[in-house]
Order: structure tokens, then C-alpha cells, then sequence
């Protein structure tokens, strides 16, 4: 064989070896896979192992992780849990979706990616938390909690007909979703299921099995858990959601009696639980300092038991896609409505546009497709997840959807003219919480955000040097063209996604009629 001859062969027999294996792939992705939308409310990638997290470990979120993708910078537009529900739903900012707030209603009329992938041939699911007030459409089948539905003992209710399921909500939602994958009537059609559990959420009310699992851990604190909110404006210092001052003992840290709800078992583990840290707290009476400090282990210690749950469940559902043989056509995917404060900057809960809840976790995992271990820096958004679901339909993306199809970020392409800022705008205020209304922008190295309505404050952080935020340097002069070039930036977003101050304020007036009439 002359050498050309067997460097050609040999090209010929690696790339034998090497298309099967790309074509596979390519197959994969042409194919209309299955969809798992995985999601809990509040939990903050800084309590998932995948993203270092000090405090816990998932292991089996972070299979999803580990064996797919993970993306480090995706971001919600708007930190609260009904809003968020409804971009994701729409693909639209929350002044175009019409839930600004969780105390607005979704109109189930408008266009959601459920609908287009119930047209493109999909099954569609939804089951677990929905809290968007009207009913579910869109859905060949829903089961979904009532509002915040409760953690024990749990009301759903299946296609408008409620009942009470006894046991833990996680574990609850998890058995519906996987009778039902098991029970699928028509499996010739791909499945699009929404699985979307009510924990983390507030007050955070563990299984029985994970009440006591955290009571010899001591967590390490977090840096700004004393912050004194210097340097930035009266947004951060006029709030309600500070450890100190407005965590309940009774309802949030369960120094009181156990909820109404619960069985004679349950209550005996509750008191079990719960007995010897109401006694431990009257007998050391902790204050000042020392009370946040106790406060932050307690508040951990439930909040983590919740996750506990979540995580075993998320492996009861990986183990039986494996073991049923869906694994393989199904794109699993892991998110959170919003980031949360676990103790950061003394708080507890979200809405603010700082760092720990403006984050959203977000994995996914699609065997053979995604490159197992794959982690993408690019700025995502909770706006990006319709088109992404309706691109790996092979369903058309409609123009009026204002986020972009992670599609070719899941398979590891470079993409050319991607989004170099995000769009920020929280809207419940004055509420629960007491967090002004604000807007702003993010970049990869900075933040500009304006809070509005009873203030007029600017903030700039500069995320590379100060990641914590504690110095806003809106004001420092060394500063001057970055904060010029940010309000260029927020002002092109705010053209871009139709979005102004004369629209803010617009709603701003409707929100005040709004709570008139409810007060009337
Ligand atoms: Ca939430």
C-alpha cells in the first residue's frame, strides 16, 4: 500500500469510527425528544453541590450536572415566584405577560410553549406547584397544587377536581409524575411534563424523615450575614426580610405548635424535631448577634431538609428513566423559579436584583447529546426556556417571544451575537417585604440598578472586584463611563424588550388602583 493510499484508508477508518458517533448525536438532537422540566421554588444555586455549595450536597441534581451541562450565569427578570412562572410560561417580560406580581392573575389565553407543544405533536404536562391563580391551559393533563399548597398532607387538584394526598408534598408530586410516565396512554407521541415542586419554599417544613438530619451540622455562616448596608441606598436598608428583625419564630423557625395538618405520626416526629430545640432556645435565650446566629442555623437546618427531598426525588425520577428505557430520549432539566438569600446581607427570601436571587440554577442533562460535564458562561435567562423547549420540539419560535433558544449552548456550540446583558424589573412594592421597585441591567462584570416609585437611587457594583456587592460605586467618579455606558445599555434593553419609565410609572398607577379596589 502506497502511503497515500493507507493515509487515506486510515482517514477513511477514523472517520468511520468517529461519524456513527457524530451522526448518533446529530440524530439525537433531530429527533423530538422527550422534555422533563424539572423546578422547585426558591432553591438558590448556592445550596446545590454542582455549584459549590458550602452548606449541603445534591448528589443527584448534580448527576444532572454532571453527565449533561451546567450554566453558570443564568438569571430571572423578575425574582419572585408567579412572575417568573409566567415568563418561563411565555417567553416574555413580565409587563407583556400581564404578572408583574404574585398578587396578579395569569390570563391562560395569551400563547404559552405548552400550547405550540401541544400543536407540534407533544403531550403536555403539568404537574406539582403552578400558583398562577387561573387554571392551568394548554395541558393534556395537569394535577397541580392549590396557590402555595402545603407541604404536609397536601390538597392538588387533578384537572379542576380537588383532593387531599396523605404524605409529603415532594415525595407526592414525584409518585403523580412517574405513575403517570408509567401509565402514559398514547406513548407514540414525545411528552413535554412540567414537574414543579412547592419546596424550598417558605416555611420550609421538611419530610418527617429529613426533621432531624442537619442537628449536629453546624453551617458555616455567610460573609454578609452582619451586613450594615453602608455605601448603598435606603432600598437595602428600609426592607422586611432580615433574619433579625422579621423571621418569625413560631411560623418560620417552628417554636410553636405543629401545623393543624398533621397526622399523629407526623406531629410525633414534628415534636420529636422540633420538642428539644424550643427547649434548648428558652433555656440559652439567645439576643442581638447571637440571635441571628441561631436564627440562620435553624433557618438552614429546615431549609435544607426541604432540599433533602427534593434531591432523593430528583434520583427516583433519573433511576427510572434509566430503568425504563426513556433516559436516552428525554432532556432532563433543572432550574428554580429565582435565586434566594440563604442569610446573605442579613436576609431571607428574594426580589432584589443582587446576586443570590436574581441567579437561577439551571442543569440539564440529555444522554449522548450534551457533553457530559459541560458548563457555559454565557448570559441565560428564564426568558430563553420557551424558545429552547420549542426549538427541540422543531416547533417554530414566535416572533413575539423576546428570550433566544439555548439550544446550541446545550449542544456545546459557540454562538455568534449572543446577548452581552440582562433585563431587570421587580414590581411588588409596597407588599410582603417591603422591596422597592427597581430595574436594572447586568453584564458580565457589572450592575446598574434604579430604584423607583418612593426613591430615586442609582447603584452600580462592579461584580469583578466587589462580587459580594457591598460597595456601590455609582457615585465614585472612576466610574463615570461605566455608568454612562450602563445607561445606554439599559436604555437599548428597555427599547429592545418595550419596556420604559413611562410604562413603569403607567402601572405604578394601576397597581395603586389595584389595591384600592381590593381594599374597597
Ligand atoms: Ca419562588
Amino acid at each position: 500500500m502506497k502511503r497515500r493510499q493507507f493515509v487515506q484508508t486510515l482517514g477513511l477508518g477514523m472517520a468511520s469510527l468517529t461519524i456513527p458517533g457524530c451522526l448518533g448525536r446529530k440524530k439525537l438532537w433531530a429527533k423530538k425528544p422527550n422534555i422533563l422540566f424539572i423546578m422547585t421554588d426558591d432553591h438558590a444555586s448556592h445550596a446545590m453541590s454542582c455549584y459549590g455549595s458550602r452548606i449541603n450536597t445534591t448528589p443527584n441534581i448534580d448527576r444532572i450536572a454532571t453527565e449533561g451541562i451546567r450554566f453558570e450565569n443564568c438569571f430571572c427578570t423578575n425574582s419572585i415566584c408567579a412572575p417568573s412562572r409566567a415568563v418561563i410560561l411565555t417567553g416574555k417580560h413580565s409587563h407583556l405577560n400581564g404578572v408583574r406580581d404574585n398578587a396578579l392573575r395569569f390570563d391562560g389565553t395569551q400563547q404559552t410553549f405548552p400550547k405550540l407543544l401541544h400543536q407540534a405533536g407533544y403531550q403536555t404536562v403539568m404537574i406539582g406547584k403552578w400558583h398562577l391563580k387561573s387554571d392551568p391551559t394548554g395541558f393534556d393533563y395537569w394535577n397541580v397544587l392549590p396557590g402555595q399548597g402545603h407541604y404536609y398532607n397536601p390538597d392538588l387538584i387533578e384537572m379542576g377536581e380537588r383532593k387531599m394526598y396523605p404524605g409529603y408534598v415532594t415525595d407526592i408530586v414525584t409518585d403523580i409524575a412517574l405513575d403517570f410516565l408509567e401509565n402514559r396512554s398514547d406513548k407514540t407521541k414525545p411528552f413535554m411534563m412540567m414537574l414543579h415542586h412547592k419546596a424550598p419554599h417558605r416555611n420550609w417544613q421538611p419530610a418527617p424523615r429529613h426533621l432531624t438530619i442537619y442537628d449536629d451540622v453546624k453551617f458555616p455562616e455567610p460573609e454578609t450575614l452582619f451586613d450594615d448596608y453602608s455605601t448603598r441606598s435606603a432600598a437595602a436598608s428600609e426592607q422586611e426580610m432580615t433574619l433579625r428583625d422579621h423571621m418569625w419564630n413560631e411560623y418560620d423557625l417552628k417554636m410553636g405548635p405543629p401545623p393543624a395538618r398533621l397526622n399523629e405520626e407526623q406531629k410525633a416526629a414534628w415534636e420529636a424535631a422540633y420538642g428539644p430545640k424550643r427547649e434548648a432556645f428558652a433555656r440559652e435565650k439567645p439576643e442581638g448577634d447571637e440571635l441571628v446566629r441561631w436564627k440562620y442555623q435553624r433557618y438552614m437546618e429546615d431549609y435544607l431538609g426541604c432540599i433533602a427531598a427534593v434531591d432523593e426525588n430528583i434520583g427516583r425520577v433519573l433511576d427510572y428513566l434509566d430503568k425504563s428505557g426513556l433516559a436516552e430520549n428525554t432532556i432532563v432539566l433543572y432550574t428554580s423559579d429565582q435565586g434566594f438569600y440563604l442569610g446573605d446581607h442579613g436576609w431571607y427570601d428574594k426580589r432584589f436584583m443582587y446576586e443570590e436571587s436574581l441567579r437561577m440554577p439551571l442543569v440539564a442533562r440529555f444522554p449522548d447529546a450534551i457533553k457530559p460535564g459541560s458548563v457555559n458562561d454565557e448570559l441565560v435567562s428564564n426568558l430563553d426556556f420557551a424558545p429552547t423547549f420549542l426549538e427541540l420540539a422543531g416547533a417554530n419560535i414566535p416572533e413575539d417571544m423576546q428570550g433566544h433558544s439555548l439550544k446550541k449552548h446545550l449542544q456545546g456550540r459557540k454562538v455568534r451575537d449572543w446577548r452581552q446583558s440582562v433585563y431587570y424589573h421587580y414590581y411588588e412594592y409596597p407588599a410582603v417585604h417591603m422591596t422597592k421597585r427597581h430595574y436594572g441591567v447586568r453584564t458580565k462584570r457589572y450592575k446598574l440598578m434604579h430604584f423607583y416609585h418612593d426613591i430615586d437611587a442609582w447603584e452600580l457594583y462592579d461584580l469583578e472586584k466587589d462580587p459580594r456587592e457591598l460597595n456601590n460605586v455609582y457615585e465614585d467618579l472612576s466610574y463615570k463611563d461605566v455608568v454612562q455606558e450602563m445607561k445606554r445599555e439599559l436604555k437599548r434593553l428597555q427599547e429592545l424588550y418595550g419596556d420604559s419609565d413611562e410604562l413603569a410609572q403607567k402601572l405604578l398607577q394601576e397597581d395603586i388602583e389595584r389595591r384600592k379596589k381590593r381594599k374597597r
